[in-house]
């Protein structure tokens, strides 16, 4: 018992619990195989889909790596030096005129430092100010040449580095990771015809029609301007106020209102490119297309007690589940998939695909998968890379356009200008994290922090005196799609845009009767949260036109009448062409069926069963399972018959929140201590209440007991043990992949 719980104390045995030193390395292009990818229906032939798995990795594959070993600093085993290189003999005290006299304003060491001190900061993003990042690749599954020139897409197995910075929106940097929100999802690709960046989101749909209204969502969902609160929330006046008065954000409103605003992790959350892209040829032909990336992990959310607590308990928590997993080995993988379809297909849905409130149900054009995205190194400087990344959807490459998509349009602009004053002038691209593989050769010149040092004395095109160069690549450059005339300049939008609600009542309808629940009850929070009653009255009468049941059921909750519907733009809307979208509830992809990576707490105290709390951690280390032993305290203890234990988390530092299971073994002693101790009960509640899978061994059962929950045969995560260790540690292993078990909830909570 000693020697395997020894090996997970304090984190001793962290490489071994995710993986081996070699798995850890992937600097050398370690390759981690997809574990046959579920992903929706593909309209590729038989043949084409099961050719996706690439034979021949390619090693190296991260080349952006090597390009910025040239700014890698590294003081191990040197002297600390000023900025210019001075080596300096004492970094403790001021130079002073006698050693109780003033300071010298001729310390240049000491000022340089203060100085740089002083400087330190930039500001935060506008929106997406909290986020996380890491280095990967994209391997491409089959060339695409068909439809794209896109050099990603080119060749079987190419490999392409990319960046992917996640992140919440509306809370501010140091906010915490389970605020209810949007997730960003943004993809910088380093191709070698230019930076690609995919800035999308974990939502396939926006709030809003048009970049014109952009300023005022946001300054709507942020902290009041008056008294700067609430921080990372959007259940405040202000919010509501604005779109319960903008119909259009109604069927965002159900996505972020889902389960889908509180992710269990980075790694288990879809992207979407969100606008209609354009996929164009090397013939200069056009298909519109929408990107999708779905995680082999599957989708996993919290709940939402789960996420209040979580935030106080670990408010890093995304932050931390992707460092360590990709620390250790576990890097996640997400398949790219598309939807590619025609003009004259788009022109006959009954929604516009240039209106980003809308999504196209894969029920009309499959998903298909065209390649796969891993992120396998965590970055080495959180300010250098992860702060200092600028995307912008301006950043495109030939073989993909843009369309007219009017929000895309204003995000064309907005990026690349808020990069200015974020970080500080136009030579932005020249920061190591930006810098595309491709060589840049251009005639802009000069502005703040150039790094470049341009030879020569011709900065203008057309030039003889350096023989034209840089010269025009001509139809080899990007050439942009000439899409036809659409008519006279005015303000306005296509008839279509005015229809807002047939694909909020397409995605309620097509959520499990837990997630209706969910929607229904972070409706009612959200609204509960409203100082200003008329505005709880104007969206509950919008909710009317998604659903009557979730209108009734969110007036049930806030204890006021059911308003008449909100007038609709359209008397008439048109029909949609589905009614109930599977693809659109979180348990469409319940992922791999793995538990690799997934967090265990065994509740251990003095007189527990050692043999027990041995043989389940060795079954679920061996499994991939991140196994804690949480005590009453950290710590030496020792189990039944005096086996030495380590307890590397306690009930105070290691609620449950941060847990997807719970085992609590035998021993008498150890159960009598824990049925005294608040702190395990409530443990276990919370467990239970969250949906988590729990086993009992032995007297263990009796904590359970003790916390109120009965034995349940009907409930698949509650598994009161009973047989051998090894034999009840399969069966929790197999429960814990079902990720949670929402059949156990009752409303309100019994638990
Ligand atoms: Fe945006 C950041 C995603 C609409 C203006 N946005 C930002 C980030 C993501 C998105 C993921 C963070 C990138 C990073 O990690 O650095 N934004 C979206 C999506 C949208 C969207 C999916 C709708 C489809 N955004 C949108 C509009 C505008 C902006 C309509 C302005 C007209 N977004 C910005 C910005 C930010 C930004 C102000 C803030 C920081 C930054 O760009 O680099 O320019």
């Amino acid at each position: 018992v000693g020697a395997t719980v020894g090996a997970i104390a304090h984190n001793a045995g962290k490489p071994e619990e995710y993986g081996d030193k070699a798995a850890r390395c992937p600097y050398t292009g370690a390759h981690v195989p997809l574990a046959d990818p579920s992903v929706g229906a593909s309209s590729l032939s038989e043949s084409e889909v099961s050719d996706k798995t690439v034979d021949a990795a390619q090693p190296g594959a991260n080349e952006a790596d090597g390009r910025l070993s040239r700014v890698r600093s590294d003081a191990t085993g040197q002297m600390l030096t000023t900025n210019q290189g001075v080596p300096v003999s004492d970094n403790q005290h001021s130079l002073k005129a006698g050693l109780r006299g003033p300071a010298l304003l001729k310390d240049f060491i000491l000022r340089e430092k203060i100085t740089h001190f002083d400087h330190e900061r930039i500001p935060e993003r506008i929106v997406h100010a909290r986020g996380s990042a890491a280095h990967g690749y994209f391997e491409c599954y089959k060339p695409l040449t068909d439809l794209t020139a896109a050099s990603l897409f080119a060749e079987k197995g190419k490999r392409t580095p990319v960046f992917v910075r996640f992140s919440t929106v509306a809370g501010e940097r140091g906010s915490k990771d389970t605020a209810r929100d949007v997730r960003g999802f943004a993809v910088k690709f380093y191709t070698d015809e230019g930076n690609w960046d995919l800035v999308g989101n974990n939502i396939p749909v926006f709030f809003i029609q048009d970049a014109m209204k952009f300023p005022d969502l946001v300054h709507a969902v942020k902290a009041e301007p008056h008294h700067g609160m609430p921080q990372a929330a959007s259940a405040h006046d202000t919010f509501w106020d604005f779109v319960s008065l903008m119909p259009e954000s109604t069927h965002m409103l159900m996505w972020v209102m889902s389960d889908r605003g509180i992710p269990r992790s980075y790694r288990m959350m879809q992207g979407f490119g969100v606008h209609t892209f354009r996929f164009v040829n090397a013939q200069g032909e056009s298909r519109l297309v929408k990107f999708h990336w779905n995680p082999v992990l599957g989708t996993h959310s919290q709940v939402w007690d789960e996420a209040v607590k979580v935030s106080g308990a670990d408010p890093d928590f995304h932050r931390r589940d992707l460092w360590e997993a990709i620390d250790g080995g576990n890097g996640p993988q997400w398949e790219l998939g598309v939807q590619v379809f025609t003009e004259e297909d788009a022109e006959r849905f009954s929604f516009d695909v240039l209106d980003a409130t809308k999504l196209v149900p894969e029920e009309l054009v499959p998903v298909v998968p065209i390649g796969r995205m891993v992120l396998d190194r965590n970055p080495d400087n959180f300010f250098a890379e992860t702060e200092q990344v600028a995307f912008c959807t301006a950043h495109i490459v030939p073989g993909l356009d843009f369309t007219n998509d009017p929000l895309l349009a204003g995000r064309i602009h907005s990026y690349v200008d808020t990069q200015i004053s974020r970080l500080g002038g136009p030579n932005f691209h020249e920061i190591p994290i930006n810098a595309p593989l491709a060589p840049v050769h251009n005639n802009q010149r000069d502005g703040m922090h150039r790094q470049a040092i341009h030879r020569g004395r011709v900065a203008y095109e057309p030039n003889s005196l350096a023989g034209g160069c840089p010269f025009q690549a001509g139809m080899a450059g990007f050439v942009s799609f000439p899409e036809p005339d659409t008519g006279d300049e005015l303000r306005g939008h296509p008839e279509k845009f005015a229809e807002h609600y047939n694909q909020a009542t397409l995605f309620f309808n097509s959520q499990t009767d837990w997630e209706q629940a969910h929607i229904i009850n972070a409706f009612a929070f959200e609204l509960s949260k409203l100082t200003v009653p008329a505005i709880r009255v104007r969206m509950v009468a919008s909710l009317r036109n998604v659903s009557d049941e979730l209108a009734q059921a969110v007036a049930d909750k806030l204890g006021m009448a059911l308003p008449e519907p909100l007038p609709r733009a359209i008397a008439q809307p048109p029909k949609a062409e589905v009614d109930v979208s599977p693809a659109l509830s979180l348990t469409a992809r319940p992922g791999d069926g793995g538990v690799a990576t997934r967090k265990v707490a065994i509740l251990v105290a003095e007189g527990v069963d050692g043999g027990a709390v041995s043989a389940v951690a060795d079954a679920l280390i061996k499994a991939g399972v991140v196994v804690r032993l949480v005590g009453q305290r950290i710590g030496p203890l020792h189990a039944e018959g005096g086996a030495a234990l380590d307890a590397d988390a306690s009930l105070d530092n290691h609620p449950s929140g941060v847990f997807d299971g719970a085992v609590v073994p035998g021993g008498e002693a150890a159960v009598t201590r824990l049925q005294a101790d608040g702190r395990a009960l409530e443990f276990l509640r919370d467990a239970f209440r969250h949906g988590k899978t729990l086993l009992a061994l032995g007297r263990g059962a009796q904590l359970f007991g003790s916390a109120g929950i009965a034995p349940n045969d009907a409930d698949g995560g509650l598994l009161m043990g009973g047989g051998a260790p090894a034999k009840s540690a399969a069966a929790f292993i197999e429960a814990l992949a079902k990720h949670r078990h929402p059949e156990r909830e009752t409303q309100p909570p019994a638990v």
